[in-house]
């Protein structure tokens, strides 16, 4: 009789490739701030420190890297929370009248 048995694998003509790993990291998004003549320099303050905690000093500092360059980072977090952010700063800024413009940039 002969050896081959059909329904015994031996694995002997199997290779077996690894599967890439399918979850990427979620993209983090910089929040940021736009300059503009008319806000005035302490709305934006109150703004940095009401809305992404910072201390006074360190809202002048970016204020101040905002009124010179141009725009200016108030931080960095997940889609959702930046997307939050954003739309509280330019609710709160239209409500008082102010030009303000905040944005969100992918990392
Ligand atoms: N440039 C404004 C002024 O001179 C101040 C300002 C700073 C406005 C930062 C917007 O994101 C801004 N009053």
């Amino acid at each position: 009789m002969s050896d081959f048995d059909p329904l015994r694998d031996d694995d002997y003509d199997l290779s077996v490739q690894e599967a890439e790993p399918k979850l990427k990291k979620p993209p983090l998004y910089k929040v940021i701030l736009l300059n503009d003549d008319f806000t005035p320099m302490d709305f934006v303050i109150e703004i940095l420190m009401q809305f992404f905690a910072m201390p006074q000093e360190k809202a002048t500092q970016v204020m101040l890297q905002v009124h010179t360059q141009g725009v200016g980072v108030c931080g960095t977090y997940s889609k959702d929370v930046a997307e939050t952010k954003v739309y509280i700063v330019n609710e709160y800024s239209r409500q008082h009248q102010h030009p303000l413009l905040c944005l969100m940039e992918e990392l």
